[in-house]
């Protein structure tokens, strides 16, 4: 049986290329290389936080489509940063806060971020073979992480848009509302920012739209507003 593999803007790329260098057309290679070049230049650079247990493992699996990637469970995972990014093949490095990298086989990823020691641990990187982060660069933090201001501005300072997850269940703590006042309307603007209201599928439908006026309330001081979105990321009848 032979397979099919889907046809993506760098798989036509790399056709391109592997032609350019047959006829040694060396100035199409050069344009092709400069694109892929520019392609990698121009990643979004997301970042998904929240407090711990309101979902951001499971929207990120969502968002890259692999529903097996990271861990989601009730119990609080530690609060190490983890950062996600295209590889040709699944690798994960943890990156202690000495400097050291250490390699971890793929199939630890989710022994690795349950069990990740956030005294010792700066952050674990994951590279994965998936389309989304070709074009986009993702990384996840914990507002539990207990980042000092200038930690945090440095963590800000790389990234283009953030998606703050909530839980519907628990919505707007005093962590939550000073990140929004002290970090994300400061120092990002809060028109690169969505809420996401996390675990709708918990609430009745009825009381939905009260929870989305409250946020928009607290809000409502702030001169640009983010996109307030209502998620369920992972379906309720799903076990992991
Ligand atoms: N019903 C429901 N459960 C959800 C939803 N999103 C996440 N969960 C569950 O809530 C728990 C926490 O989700 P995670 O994705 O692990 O949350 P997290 O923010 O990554 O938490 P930590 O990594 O532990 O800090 C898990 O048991 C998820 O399956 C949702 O939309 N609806
Ligand atoms: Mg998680």
């Amino acid at each position: 049986m032979t397979s099919v593999s889907p046809v993506t803007a760098s798989s036509i790329l790399e056709e391109i290329e592997t032609i350019a260098l047959e006829l040694n057309e060396n100035e199409l290679l050069e344009s092709v290389r400069a694109i892929r070049d520019h392609n990698q230049a121009a990643k979004l650079r997301l970042l998904v936080v929240g407090a711990t247990g309101s979902g951001r493992s499971a929207l990120v699996n969502l968002l890259l489509g692999d529903a097996g990637l990271l861990p989601r469970s009730p119990v609080p995972k530690p609060a190490v940063g983890v950062e996600i990014r295209h590889g040709e093949q699944t690798e994960v490095t943890r990156v202690g806060k000495d400097g050291t990298s250490l390699a971890v086989a793929p199939d630890q990823i989710r022994s690795l971020i349950m069990n990740a020691d956030a005294a010792r641990d700066e952050r674990v990187e994951i590279h994965v073979p998936c389309d989304v982060l070709r074009t986009c660069d993702v990384r996840i933090e914990s507002l539990e992480a207990g980042y000092a201001a200038g930690k945090w501005r440095n963590v800000l300072a790389a990234i283009d848009y953030v998606a703050l997850v909530l839980n519907a269940g628990a919505l707007l703590s005093e962590a939550e509302r000073g990140f929004i006042r002290e970090y994300l309307a400061t120092d990002i603007g809060l028109e690169r920012v969505a809420i996401v209201i996390n675990q709708m599928d918990l609430v009745p439908e009825e009381e939905r739209s009260s929870l989305v006026d409250l946020v928009r309330t607290f809000l409502g001081p702030y001169q640009s507003q983010p996109a307030i979105i209502e998620l369920a990321a992972r379906d309720a009848s799903f076990e992991d």
